[in-house]
This record gives structure tokens, sequence and C-alpha cells, in this order.
């Protein structure tokens, strides 16, 4: 590809190669979205089965913005730095997401229903995705923290105004589990079998397992379209590149024929005057 170098940029060739290798990888790639605060580090810790949070960095202190990637069994769990903070961050999300093949959109549902910042985000997905449904088949909404609420009806209405919101900019049904990863935990390490099922932590695990069954085939055809699509952007740009400096190439040609046109008629003019200055000389 080093060629490619005189064309397109570091970044460009980069994303490229990663398309290219995740045809080849076996591996589903899990991304965890969201605001930042609303548990998505937590969560992408419990679902890895670690419980000293050591792997994702919970209440970070946002010193780092990059996304952190973590392969378990056959997934590859991927946390990004939350919506919102800054446009660059958005940008990353929304990478990150079209390199995912499962998205947990997490949602605190301590927040109420979703905010501006994650309605505007949904509405840059929908306006900018190739096609939005693909993005919804592929996501999970994620509410989380609901051992924060006492009262379940509290919990239904948040999610009803979700699902309405969702509705409301993609004109579509949306798949929300409302989880808790605190209370998993603790069922999992005190061995509580009921608390371990409030958090339908299992249920989320379920439906991921479902999806990644389901989405399999489609996720090798989309990694394919994925490189093609980037592929064919990039092509595009190349030959873009390509017929300006065939342009530039042209101007320039041109103008160095008008200037051998000058030297030429130049020529021709010292060499009539040294014919005539010869000629006097012969006269003289
Ligand atoms: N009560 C409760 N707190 C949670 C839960 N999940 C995360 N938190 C807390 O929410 C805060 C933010 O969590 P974190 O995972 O770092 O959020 P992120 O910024 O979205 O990655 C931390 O203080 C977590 O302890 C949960 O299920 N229940
Ligand atoms: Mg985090």
């Amino acid at each position: 590809m080093s060629k490619l170098k005189l064309f397109l940029t570091k970044n460009e060739i980069s994303s490229l190669k990663k398309l290219q290798k995740a045809i080849h990888e076996n591996q589903i790639t899990i991304t965890c979205v969201g605001l930042y605060n609303h548990g998505k580090s937590t969560l992408l810790n419990v679902l890895i089965k670690d419980f000293e949070y050591k792997t994702f960095k919970t209440a970070d202190a946002r010193e780092t913005t990059l996304n952190k990637s973590v392969a378990y069994h056959n997934i590859k769990y991927v946390d990004t730095p939350g919506l919102n903070a800054q446009e660059k961050d958005d940008r990353k999300v929304m990478e990150a997401i079209e390199n995912s093949d499962i998205t947990l959109f997490v949602h605190n549902v301590t927040t109420g229903e979703f905010n501006k910042a994650e309605m505007d985000f949904l509405t840059k997905i929908q306006k900018h995705w190739k096609n939005s449904q693909e993005f919804l088949n592929r996501t999970v909404f994620v509410l989380s923290r609901i051992d924060n609420i006492n009262n379940y009806e509290d919990i239904q209405n948040t999610n009803n105004k979700m699902q309405k919101q969702i509705k409301e900019i993609f004109d579509s049904d949306c798949l929300i589990i409302p989880v808790s990863s605190a209370d998993y935990r603790e069922g999992i390490l005190e061995n509580e079998e009921e608390l371990i099922d409030e958090s339908n932590i299992k249920k989320l695990e379920e439906k991921i397992e479902f999806l990644s069954r389901k989405l399999e085939e489609e996720i090798i055809n989309t990694k394919k379209e994925r490189f093609e699509y980037k592929f064919y952007e990039l092509h595009l740009k190349m030959n873009n590149k390509i017929k300006e400096n065939q342009q530039k190439i042209s101007v320039l040609t041109q103008q160095q024929k008008a200037i051998d046109d000058n030297v030429k008629n130049d020529i021709e003019k010292i060499e009539r005057t040294l014919k005539n200055m010869y000629k006097q000389l012969k006269d003289i």
C-alpha cells in the first residue's frame, strides 16, 4: 500500500487497513457508547466478568479520549469516551460505531429520558447513516443504573419516553433493556440469585448472543460492504487527485509550449538579424 501514501492521508490508509483486517477476523465487535458517567465502563467490566473494575476505568476523570478495546471470548469490547464532551469525541464515537457490529447505547435512567446531546447525536446518525434502520437493528439501548430507582413504574415511564424519542427520529421501534451492573456484580459476589435476576444483565447477554448469531452472516457481508464503500470513497478521491494532477500537467505543458514558441520566435529573429548584419557586412 506504500504508493497510496502519495494520495491518501495516514488515517485514511489506516482505516482501510482496519476494515480489510476485520473481514478476516472471526470476531464480533461490541461498542459501548453514551454520555459520560452513564455507566458504560462499568457495564463492560461486568460483561467481561471483571468485578474489580480494573479493565475499563470507571468514574474516569476523562483524561483519556481514546477508545479502549479488550477481547473476551470471541468478542471485542470497545469502550468510548462520552458523547458531547468535545466535537472530536463525537467523531471518534461515530467512527467506533461504524466499525462495530453491535452497539450498546448506554443511558442512565436517573437522568430521565434522552437529553438534547443524545438526541442530537442520534439525529446525526439518522441523517448521515447510509441505512439508519441497520443502525437500529444492531443497537441495544441499555437503560443503566436501575438500582437507583425504587419505583418500577418510573423506569417503565422513562423507557416509554425513550421509545417515543427513538420513534420520532428513526420512525421505528428500538430495543431497550433496563439493567443494573451494580446489582449483577453484587449478586455474583454474594451469590444472590435474585439480585442477578433483577439486574437483567443475563437478559442483555442473551440478547447480545441472539444478535451475534442472527447477524453473523450479515456481519461478514457488512464488513465487506464497509470495506468496499471505503475503498470506493478513497478510490474516487484518488481519481480526483489524479485528474487534478493531469490538469496541472496540461497547464504546465501549455505554458511550456508558449515558452518554447517564444524562444523559437526569438531565435528566428536573432537569425534574421544576424543574416541582415552579415549581408550588410558583405555589401560594405
Ligand atoms: N448505582 C449504580 N451505579 C452505577 C452503575 N453503573 C455505573 N455506576 C456508577 O456510575 C458512575 C459512572 O460509571 P462509569 O462506568 O464510569 O460511566 P461512563 O463514564 O459512562 O463509563 C460510577 O460512579 C459508577 O460506579 C449501576 O448499575 N448502579
Ligand atoms: Mg467510562
